[in-house]
């Protein structure tokens, strides 16, 4: 009976996920209708915004699901081999006018609501940004899922639930304020609830060594606390594709331990109390980027993504019914940095604890499975845990991390004899009191590739940090993938209007898929009807930053005006002190003009934007010193309209897709070998912007696809750094006159009492000046001074920004993904069939 029941309703849904509503005006308004009364449980007089927004996207939701049941249903017939995407973060900012654009209804959505009295922007804006992310990682895997669906690539996501993202930024007196992120307060359409997808995830107890009847060796981990990780599923739709792609998100629902007994005794609170414990564990994302924090929770946060997201993994292969050495046939799983590492232990457990393999078994399917991401050489971001934490907190798997090491060192040993010196250097347990695991080491140790993100980097690294492992593995375990961004969101949906004019050029919207057809522009330039219309562009997006300044920061700047931006995380590497000192030398110079002379300067719009670690000291004053100037240079009535400085609270995704398409130049401008790669740069060049910066992370190699003249770069060189450093420790900063008058226009109150900034200015000088402020800043003015020069010539500055848009191919994040699919995964292109 069961089976009838079952055989009719499955016929029934499936006939049902593939046919698709008519996408018309009354279909659509009448879905959303629909939504407000019974999902949003509206009667007419409460219909706002906020509702209409979500009844809409509550009906875009429902074109989502069945496209992607109809995804994973068919990617699971035909058992293909599926790329999981590890992150414990996915900054993926707003859905609603994605999904609109990757299923082709933006238009009729937008007639839709205007029948409704409702406008499309307003109701956009009513999203809340999922800021599940600190920064350029975050969104990297973000962009990655992306062009996994449009691709038809077989993968997932796998991240966790965080109830509060990246915190909110205020600017409070000129300093930054954290405030929570409640991003959960409105209802979310983009999350599915899977209350039947849980695992149990231990913590703590104790590990019984014995043996069974055949002399193997068993391992029992108990005791201790077991929580439980539930699954929610974001939709993810390829553009103008059916496949729909799946970000899983766990979160820490409930706890096992719910202690009945004390309940029954009436102790209803102790008996809660473990419950809340668990609710803690996913509560808050750390809002540190490129530094590591070695907190328990954090400890706890990685292992609960790691279990429940192999156990998952584990529990899809085993419907299979394939063979264990099938598994790395079917799955490859990338560790997007060290933060999933302990997928590796928990694999190892998994397999041989829970299904009987044997270590040896287990570890090859472990090491075909596996690769790993660096995203950074800072050391202080190099994640590293106690091991007296680990011991306590995980102990089989410490146990497990002992042996994979120990085995790993009898290998090396045995081919490289006698070398106590390398065993130490390249032991995954650091010594020490206490002794550290070294994560970025046992993901190396434990994956068949590793990839830096940028060709610099991933050089770098096989010099640095993994340098002593190429004897041992070879250098062709090291591989370049060079980032990219996804041109959905950086170009299609971000500058509307330069899409158009794209499309326009090509002839069709296939350059969206395909960002080679870029090049294309090249031929326009020197049209001058053509150029006009792309800087009219450029105008209007200067125009809704411009008004988007007004409105949050209560500052009119001037769109006809130069807009020089830097928006990225605030930290001392990234050096936006060299630019507001920049920004200082500026004021200064203007100011020592004659009224005459002072005519001829082009106006200027310097923008800020960007979030400082709430614990991060020196960051934080760097906002401050930022907003002190601004409060000085904008009142200067000397100066007008020549010179404004603006710090855009709260930088997002959503502030970001304000920000780029409209700014004439952006600075990129890290101490040389320290920023991996950047992801902003390329969207700034995409929108056709130029690019300020130094011979760093991916910044080379969009010199080398746009040709120098089109990039103004300044500084020393990666190779030269160290020996400045080396100079440096060893004899007082030397400061540069320029630098000089800089600082003592600070230090002589004239924004505002010098003593706030004086722990800041000291990096410069007793700090020894780590990122090399004071030797880059001579070539610094000198190349704002080159940009100054080349933006009085418009006709070769259009030319510029066409030529920019033009040749950034390289850097859509579908190369990017179709490299490692190809090279790394070896996943193919599976898409879902159109309805006949
Ligand atoms: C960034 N790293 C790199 N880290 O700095 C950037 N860190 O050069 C690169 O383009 C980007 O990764 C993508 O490859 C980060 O964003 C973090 O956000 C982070 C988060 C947690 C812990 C450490």
């Amino acid at each position: 009976e069961g089976g009838v029941a079952k055989t009719k309703i499955g016929k029934l849904m499936e006939e049902f996920d593939k046919t698709e509503e008519p996408a018309d005006v009354p279909n659509i308004q009448k879905a959303i209708i629909r939504h407000l009364s019974t999902t949003m449980v509206k009667i007419p007089r409460q219909v706002d915004s906020l509702a209409t927004y979500l009844a809409s996207a509550y009906s875009v939701r429902d074109r989502l699901i069945q496209k992607w049941n109809e995804t994973q249903e068919y990617h699971e017939r035909l058992q293909v081999k599926r790329v999981y995407y590890m992150s414990m973060e996915f900054l993926l900012g707003r859905s609603l006018d994605n999904s609109l654009l990757a299923l082709g209804l933006k238009k009729v959505y937008s007639n839709c609501l205007e029948g409704l009295g409702f406008n499309m922007e307003d109701c956009l804006e009513e999203e809340l940004n999922a800021g599940l992310g600190n920064g350029g990682l975050g969104r990297l895997a973000a962009c990655y899922v992306d062009s996994l669906a449009t691709m038809d690539y077989p993968g997932w996501g796998y991240g966790l639930r965080y109830e509060y993202g990246m915190f909110k930024q205020k600017i409070v007196d000129g300093y930054q304020k954290e405030v929570p992120d409640n991003w959960l307060a409105d209802p979310n359409p983009w999350e599915l609830p899977r209350p039947d997808i849980c695992y149990p995830v231990r913590f703590y107890g104790h590990v019984t060594n014995s043996h069974d009847a055949n002399g193997t060796e068993r391992h029992v981990w108990e005791g201790g606390q077991v929580f439980e990780a539930m699954a929610y599923d974001v939709p993810v739709p390829g553009y103008d594709t059916n496949n729909v792609t799946n970000i899983r998100l766990w979160s820490c629902k409930k706890s096992d331990l719910f202690d009945l007994g004390a309940f029954n005794d009436g102790h209803y609170e102790h008996a809660m109390s473990s419950k809340l414990q668990a609710e803690n564990l996913t509560a808050v994302l750390y809002p540190n980027d490129n530094h590591m924090v070695g907190k328990e929770l954090r400890l706890k946060q990685e292992f609960l993504f790691a279990s429940a997201t192999l156990q998952d993994i584990i529990a899809r292969f085993k419907k299979t019914g394939r063979p264990w050495p099938d598994f790395p046939k079917l799955v490859a799983i990338q560790l997007n940095d060290t933060h999933p590492t302990l997928g590796v232990p928990e694999l190892q457990r998994l397999l041989v604890d829970e299904e009987g393999l044997t270590w040896d078994e287990a570890w090859d399917i472990v090491n075909r499975t596996f690769s790993f991401t660096n995203h950074t050489v800072l050391p202080e971001a190099m994640e590293r845990w106690p091991v007296p934490m680990l011991e306590k907190i995980l102990p089989r798997h410490m146990s497990i991390i002992y042996d994979m090491n120990l085995f790993f060192l009898q290998k090396v040993e045995k081919k490289f004899p006698n070398d106590r010196d390398l065993l130490r250097r390249i032991s995954a347990i650091e010594e020490g009191s206490p002794q550290n695991v070294r994560m970025a080491f046992l993901a190396c140790i434990a994956s068949h590739t590793v990839n830096g993100v940028a060709e610099i980097h991933s050089n770098i690294i096989k010099k640095t940090i993994f340098r002593d492992f190429i004897p041992y593995f070879g250098s062709e375990k090291f591989v370049n993938k060079t980032n990219g961004i996804a041109p959905r969101r950086w170009l299609h949906q971000a500058n509307p209007q330069l899409s158009a004019l794209i499309t326009e050029v090509v002839g069709d919207k296939s350059w969206i898929k395909d960002l080679r057809l870029l090049k294309q522009l090249e031929d326009r330039i020197g049209d001058r009807d053509f150029e006009q219309r792309w800087m009219t562009i450029k105008l209007d997006n200067k125009r809704r930053l411009a008004a988007y300044i007004e409105k949050v920061c209560q500052i009119k700047v001037n769109p006809e005006a130069f807009f020089d931006v830097q928006v990225k995380r605030i930290h001392e590497y990234k050096r936006q002190f060299m630019n507001i000192l920049g920004v200082i030398h500026r004021y200064n110079t203007l100011r020592a003009m004659s009224e005459t002379r002072r005519k001829n300067e082009t106006p200027r719009v310097v923008i800020f934007s960007g979030k400082a670690a709430s614990g991060y000291y020196i960051a934080k004053l760097i906002i401050k010193l930022i907003n002190s100037v601004a409060a000085v240079v904008n009142e200067d009535p000397a100066i007008g309209d020549l010179l404004k400085v603006v710090f855009i609270p709260d930088y997002n995704v959503s502030v970001a897709e304000v920000i780029i398409p409209a700014s004439d130049i952006s600075q990129h401008i890290s101490t040389a070998g320290t920023e991996a790669s950047g992801t902003s740069n390329m969207k700034f060049v995409l929108n056709g912007g130029v690019i300020l910066g130094t011979v760093d992370g991916a910044n080379v190699e969009i010199c080398e696809e746009i040709g120098e003249d089109n990039i103004f770069n300044f500084g020393c060189l990666a190779d030269e750094v160290e020996d400045f450093r080396h100079t440096q420790r060893y004899r007082p900063v030397s400061i540069h006159p320029s630098l000089k008058n800089v600082l003592t226009s600070i230090e002589s109150g004239t924004f505002g009492d010098p003593g706030v900034f004086a722990p800041l200015l000291e990096t410069l000088r007793s700090g020894g000046d780590v990122y090399l402020i004071s030797i880059d800043f001579p070539s610094y003015l000198e190349a704002l001074k080159a940009v100054d020069r080349a933006y009085r010539d418009p006709n070769a500055w259009v030319a510029r920004s066409i030529r920019c848009t033009a040749h950034l191919a390289k850097f859509s994040s579908d190369r990017a993904i179709h490299e490692y699919a190809t090279e790394i995964w070896n996943v193919k292109p599976c898409p879902v069939p159109s309805k006949p």
